[in-house]
């Protein structure tokens, strides 16, 4: 993350917030993380979390393995950094780093992204219990902080709480901001599980804990309305953005003109345990920052064979040129090749 980079001015923003105006207001200091190794093993990224043997998160149609025996990883969260950090005997700070995942293809979400974790275990002579009304105002004290941030970073925003569940923090929460006429997830949070506490030797301290996605909030900050762009050397998109000041006002991203796009269509015949993840995985190898959107138009089940079809939309358009026909029906074969041949998928 350079500086004068989006990403690089947000994480600034939110660390800035954390330790001049919140961390003023509650005589708190947050150690700032930015370095920690993003390959590590499962114990630090599930085990250690309370995650268990059987969540969705664990599985390789969700996390990428480095080895076979799938014990390391890219971190798929920065979540995976709580522990550690806790047991030193720091309890509050901010952890930033970049986070791997398979997951679906549009324009919030990318394979590789920054997340920001957030914690604050309360100090041994203030508050609370462990009553449920204590575990309220830990909940509390940190919506309040989170939304402080929000109005910090953007002003007067429509935001609001959903219920959610992790399995370190309880209960569990997410934020959601309204950006381009939709709801748009910005980040996860919860009361730290007392579990947790009590292996970093924490216990009966009680605390709460975040995950923010950097790009999410540099995308409502700047009004950058795709998330690849992140990944643009482009200089139109990088000269926008210059580490301001605080007394000037932040840009906001000046869209140059939009390509054209180009959608392809594919059908199959789904094998018998089949993730969508693993289609889009081979769409992103094939295709990489070209493909802006994959969605599923349309499914049924076979009745007399009991076969599920799936058929999806393939949305190409390129952030800084035009893409011709020519140059995607090449790409758009390689993907049904593959689909045959590796996912064992029968096109239709
Ligand atoms: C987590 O990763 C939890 N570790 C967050 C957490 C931390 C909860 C501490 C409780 C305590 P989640 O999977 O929802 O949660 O991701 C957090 C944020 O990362 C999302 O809200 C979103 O802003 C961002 N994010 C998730 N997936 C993507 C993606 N594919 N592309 C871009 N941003 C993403
Ligand atoms: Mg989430």
């Amino acid at each position: 993350m350079t500086k004068g980079h989006p990403l690089n001015i947000i994480k600034k923003q939110i660390e800035n917030y954390f330790n001049d105006v919140w961390g003023k207001k509650h005589g708190a200091k947050m150690s700032i993380f930015d370095d920690l190794s993003p390959v590590m093993n499962t114990y630090k990224a599930f085990d250690e979390l309370l995650i268990p043997l059987d969540h969705p998160g664990r599985q390789p149609t969700d996390t990428y393995y480095l080895s076979q025996e799938q014990q390391i990883l890219l971190r798929p969260h920065t979540s995976a950094h709580q522990n550690e950090i806790l047991r030193e005997g720091i309890t509050s700070f901010l952890c930033t780093g970049d986070v791997y995942r398979r997951d679906s293809i549009d324009a919030t979400h990318f394979p590789i992204f920054h997340q920001m974790e957030g914690v604050h275990v309360f100090p041994k002579e203030a508050l609370p219990g462990v009553e449920e009304k204590d575990t309220l105002l830990v909940v509390e004290d940190m919506k309040m902080a989170l939304e402080g941030l929000a109005k910090h970073l953007f002003g007067d925003v429509k935001f609001r709480w959903n219920s959610e569940y992790f399995p370190f923090t309880d209960p569990s929460y997410e934020l959601e901001i309204f950006f381009r006429e939709q709801w748009l997830e910005v980040l996860g949070c919860g009361a730290i599980h007392q579990q947790i506490l009590k292996n970093t030797n924490l216990s009966p301290r009680r605390g709460w804990a975040f995950g923010l996605g950097l790009e999410r909030l540099a995308m409502i900050l700047f009004s950058i309305p795709d998330i690849r762009l992140f990944w643009s050397g482009d200089q139109r998109f990088l000269s926008q953005f210059s580490s301001p000041s605080p007394s000037t006002p932040l840009p906001k991203f000046k869209p140059y003109s939009k390509h054209e796009i180009c959608t392809k269509d594919i059908s199959f015949w789904l094998p018998p345990s089949f993730h969508d993840h693993a289609f889009f995985d081979v769409v992103r190898d094939v295709a990489g920052d070209l493909v802006e959107n994959v969605t599923l138009i349309d499914s049924f089940k076979d009745v007399s064979s009991g076969r599920e079809s799936k058929c999806f939309r393939v949305s190409y358009r390129s952030m800084d040129r035009n893409l011709t026909n020519k140059e995607i029906v090449p790409i758009q074969e390689q993907v049904r090749a593959r689909c045959e041949s590796e996912l064992g998928l029968k096109l239709r």
